[in-house]
């Protein structure tokens, strides 16, 4: 059975409406996230270390916030910002800009230790276009690639490092309210998309347009189409 590997309820329960819930199982695994501004490095990393501790198909989400008029402020670092300053604060930092665009942006990196034959840029090329646009320098998405950043944190570097894994991005625009709305997890309340926040739709609704939602179209496709291989 395919894991997803999250520790986020909510990443989970988006995840299961969309691939189907006897389709799909939780790996409740906090593997170790390396530092970089990169979030397909970030996946492609988790994935490997959570292939390795369970030997079985995974996926890992990673995700985050990028304020445009804050650089991609919170970024990859979303998480511990959720921690620290909260989401009413990220607001606040973002609503004292003239310019409150922002934009979700999920990779999902799959591992099962088989190799993939294809053209390993897995990235659809107009979403590239469309998040090197508006993303910060130096936050484009990944693909997959020898992971620089694998290669010093292990003594396991050389095997983690060819273990190939697939990515999937996922990126929707929006732009950032006072926060609207009981739904959704993180930082859905202060994120709007065509006039409602991500936390006033249900799963359904905010998979069908969110960057978690697009993400899980691009791997549902190569899943089920022959895996490139
Ligand atoms: P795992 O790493 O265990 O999956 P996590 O919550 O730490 O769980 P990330 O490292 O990807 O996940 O951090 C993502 C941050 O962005 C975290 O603060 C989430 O609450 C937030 N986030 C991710 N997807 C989101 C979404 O669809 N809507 C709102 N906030 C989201
Ligand atoms: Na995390």
């Amino acid at each position: 059975m395919l894991r997803y590997v999250t520790t986020n309820e909510g990443k989970m329960r988006e995840a299961a409406e969309y691939l189907g819930s006897d389709a799909v199982e939780q790996f409740d695994y906090d593997y170790l996230e390396i530092q970089s501004n990169d979030p397909g490095a970030v996946a492609a990393h988790g994935a490997r270390e959570a292939h390795r501790a369970c030997g079985e198909p995974v996926i890992t989400d990673d995700a985050g916030l990028f304020v445009d008029a804050l650089n991609g402020f919170p970024g990859t670092y979303s998480s511990f910002v959720e921690d620290t300053l909260g989401i009413e604060r990220v607001a606040s930092l973002a609503l004292a800009e003239e310019d409150t665009r922002a934009s979700f942006r999920c990779v999902l990196a799959y591992c099962d230790g088989d190799s993939f034959e294809a053209a390993p840029d897995t990235v659809a090329r107009e979403d590239r276009a469309v998040a090197a646009a508006s993303a910060p320098e130096g936050s484009s998405t990944g693909t997959e690639r020898p992971d620089s950043a694998d290669s010093s944190d292990s003594d396991n570097a050389a095997e983690r490092g060819t273990l190939p894994v697939k990515l999937f991005e996922g990126y929707v625009p929006g732009r950032i309210v006072e926060p609207r709305g009981d739904g959704g997890f993180g930082y859905d309340p202060i994120f709007e998309h065509g006039g409602t926040t991500f936390a006033e739709m249900d799963a359904d609704e905010k998979n069908a347009l969110s960057h978690r939602g697009r993400a899980l179209a691009k791997f549902t496709e190569w899943f089920e189409t022959g895996r490139d291989r």
